[in-house]
């Protein structure tokens, strides 16, 4: 019975993912990345034969192997979201963290081989083991909120094209690692270092290996902010294999694709960075509003930097029924580099608003948790409207301003509730 499991398992894995053969990874992957399949430590893991898939991973025949609920929005590459009502915990489980790649994950991971290269724009180019960032740097933990640039794109129209992601290209977990300004300041930043990028071990989707699958990085003033981490545990466990295991960066605040996943190079630049998706329209906005539709000279796209304000009701699910009219509602809401000062709730369709109880952070740049009861005059369909306002007084809007690639939608999180 089990054999048929993991044969089915890898038959199904082969056909959806093409070279990303998962017995292969299994193979090179190593202790750490087969635990984080189950999500456990395996005691007698030196036991099981090679190329095994344990049975808890087996049964689920999905490319989404160690992930619960995730609606896949594309297999090649993968790319998976979470629905809001999965996103209901303080600290996202590592098996609710949404998943997007550009190109095709390694699959041939040697943990004691692996290394971080630093050089570039620095004094004393760094080439460390994980051993030596464990062993060399502080290392912390911190709950980090990762959103994903184009969230929300899916309620665009005109249609952007790229992964149709509508709320749940967004999560936070625990992560644990080092601080990247304290590896940068380890190497000696030059004066004329002023851009990071950031370069991981997966594949082009092309197969072709000159080519990146993408390479970000941020400019170093951001690069220096303390809560940005070379993580290599997630939620106490090693990273899952599809979220960057067994080293990434995790850069809060700003566009998800600044935190290069199966990171083995930050090179320092002079210039802001050019490697792949950094270019062209890339993770950039118009600089002034545009018409829905509207041609936009590439000259004119801003890189993206901080994420704007934004919500999400994580309880109860759309579409509930309640009986007793009365509702508790609750959610997480961030604001990029910026804090979130209140979340206002309406049932009216936006005329009369009630203030949330706000969370702060569990530390600075983990989303805040907002919760409130909302009671209902009589039976019928209603919709609860959630508004983040940050620190500075920008709030959420009712609907988006549209721009041709289909990022920062940041527009309120409604649901659907009859009252019976
Ligand atoms: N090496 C590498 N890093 C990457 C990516 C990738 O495709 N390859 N995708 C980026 C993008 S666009 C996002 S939104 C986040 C997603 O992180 P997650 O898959 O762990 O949720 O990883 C970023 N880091
Ligand atoms: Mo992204």
């Amino acid at each position: 019975m089990e054999g048929d499991g993991q044969r089915k398992n890898v038959l199904a894995l082969d056909s959806k993912q093409g070279v990303n053969d998962r017995r292969g990874f299994l193979k090179g992957a190593g202790m750490a990345a087969v635990a984080a399949l189950v999500g456990e430590v395996i005691p007698f893991q030196a036991n099981l034969p090679e190329g095994f898939v344990p049975a808890a991973a087996a049964a689920d025949d999905s490319v989404l192997t160690g992930k619960d609920g995730l609606s896949l929005l594309n297999d090649r590459p993968v790319n998976a979201e979470t629905p809001p009502h999965f996103l209901d915990d303080d600290v996202t489980p590592t098996d609710r963290h949404f998943v997007r790649n550009n190109g095709i994950p390694p699959t041939d991971i040697d943990l004691a081989a692996w290394r971080l290269v630093i050089d570039g724009e620095v004094d004393k180019p760094l080439s460390l083991s994980l051993e030596d960032l464990r062993s060399k740097f502080e290392v912390v933990k911190l709950k980090l909120q990762l959103e994903c640039g184009g969230n929300g794109r899916a309620f665009f129209e005109p249609k952007a094209k790229g992964n149709q992601w509508t709320y749940g290209a967004v999560g936070c977990s625990e992560w644990t690692g080092v601080r990247l300004a304290d590896v940068l300041n380890a190497a000696g930043l030059k004066p004329t270092a002023v851009y990071t990028g950031h370069y991981g071990s997966d594949l082009h989707l092309s197969g072709n290996s000159e080519k990146e699958a993408i390479s970000r990085g941020v400019p170093i003033a951001k690069a220096m902010n303390p809560y940005n981490l070379i993580a290599f545990e997630q939620n106490g466990a090693p990273i899952h294999p599809e979220n960057g295991a067994p080293l990434r960066l995790v850069v809060p605040g700003w566009p998800g694709s600044c935190s290069q996943k199966w990171l083995n190079r930050i090179w320092v630049r002079d210039q802001v960075h050019d490697g792949a998706k950094m270019t062209g329209t890339s993770y950039r906005v118009p600089r002034y509003p545009v018409a829905p539709g509207e041609e936009v000279a590439k000259e004119d796209f801003a890189i993206i930097e901080s994420m704007p304000v934004k919500s999400l009701i994580t309880s109860p699910q759309t579409g509930v029924k309640v009986a007793d009219r009365k509702l508790l509602v609750r959610g997480h809401a961030w604001a990029g580099d910026r804090s979130v000062s209140r979340v206002d709730i309406t049932i009216d369709f936006g005329r009369t608003w009630v203030s949330a109880e706000l969370n702060a952070p569990a530390n600075p740049f983990a989303w805040q948790t907002f919760s409130t009861q909302v009671s209902f005059p009589e039976r019928g369909y209603y919709e609860v409207w959630a508004r983040a306002t940050d620190d500075t007084g920008v709030q959420q809007p009712f609907s988006i301003a549209w721009n041709p690639k289909g990022y920062l939608n940041n527009m309120m999180h409604r649901i659907a509730v009859y009252v019976g």
